[in-house]
């Protein structure tokens, strides 16, 4: 049967709750992602832009900027640092270098379901890694989500490691995904996501790997003709302050900054799990080749990713791997 390739329902943007906070001064947020403007993050960054300007009664500008605009990750991290940039959200993956605990979150295959990255993220470990985030100029105050990450690449349908042999990836700057590509026998490479599109098209790596939602909004259609289900790691979004401007802020407006990042992070993450199955769909019918994988497949890829647990457990320590098992 033919299917109608409507538009993906988007949950629309939440009435804003919460009464006019009443403090001193007048301020400026310059918020910047490295994502596209089409995908759920952005739309999460429209709804924290309204609460914001709402409850502070314009006292509270927010201005959004996407597609790294302001910098990749890791600039608008040290944007944040010297004051230049108030706010940014990147995947944690790229900072392990600064912040060694966000490793846990690069394992293979940890966590099951977007429920126990919930129940991880909003208990007592997320709330700990925020606070231990909140040094080196940075206020991490809330989680939303990249979400589950899939792989693509020009070549050929990946089924198996096997398929992958001497591919060229690329990966974020993370040792522990580049130790799970190289592990699965392909050839990966480090860069930042602003300069991945460029390297796609000109043929520096033949794949990637992003969540669907990542994909569609950037457009890797374009050169990428295949993707493959592999689900093999879930990234989170942190949403991270500058310091000197979170000391700046009248502790009102810190709340105010503070509930609004964690209702962001809810909403953000409403839309992307609405949109995920339906953006796959989508790419479907724009031509993607994409292979679901049996479960016996990812088998494969588990079982060949074994030893990356072997190589960063006493690192990331053990106790937390297992309180994130048992949160499943
Ligand atoms: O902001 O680098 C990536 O592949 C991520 O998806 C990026 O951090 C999104």
């Amino acid at each position: 049967t033919l299917q109608a390739s409507a538009a993906p329902e988007i949950p629309p943007i939440p009435a804003v709750q919460g009464d006019v906070v009443q403090a001193e001064g007048d301020f400026k947020i310059k918020f910047s992602i490295g994502t596209t403007q089409s995908g759920a993050q952005y739309r999460g960054l429209e709804y924290f832009e309204k609460i914001v300007e709402q409850r502070s009664d314009g006292h509270i500008q927010v201005e959004l900027f996407h597609s790294a605009q302001l910098g990749d990750d890791l600039q608008a991290v040290s944007n944040l640092q010297s004051g230049t940039l108030e706010m940014t959200a990147p995947s944690t993956s790229p900072l392990v270098g600064m912040f060694p605990e966000f490793a846990v979150f690069d394992l293979p295959f940890l966590f099951p379901t977007p429920e126990v990255a919930d129940k991880v993220l909003d208990g007592e470990i997320g709330q700990k890694m925020l606070d231990d985030a909140s040094r080196q100029g940075l206020v991490a105050i809330g989680w939303a989500e990249n979400g589950y990450r899939q792989l693509t690449n020009s070549a050929t349908p990946v089924t198996s490691p096997d398929d992958l042999d001497g591919l060229k990836i690329r990966t974020m700057q993370n040792d522990i995904h580049l130790g799970i590509w190289r592990t699965l026998g392909a050839n990966p490479t480090p860069m930042s996501f602003a300069e991945l599109f460029t390297a796609l098209e000109q043929g520096v790596v033949d794949g990637q790997e992003n969540p669907w939602i990542t994909i569609e909004a950037s457009k890797f259609i374009e050169v990428q003709d295949y993707a493959s289900e592999t689900n093999h790691v879930y990234t989170p979004f942190i949403t991270l302050v500058s310091e000197r401007f979170w000391n700046r802020l009248p502790a009102g407006y810190q709340q105010l900054v503070r509930d609004a990042a964690k209702q962001m992070g809810d909403y953000e993450r409403e839309v992307s799990r609405t949109l995920n199955d339906q953006i796959k769909q989508q790419l479907k019918q724009a031509g993607m080749q994409i292979t679901e994988l049996t479960p016996e497949q990812v088998e494969v890829f588990q079982e060949k990713l074994a030893p990356v647990y072997d190589d960063w457990r006493d690192e990331i320590g053990g106790e937390l791997i297992d309180a994130i098992r048992k949160a499943s």
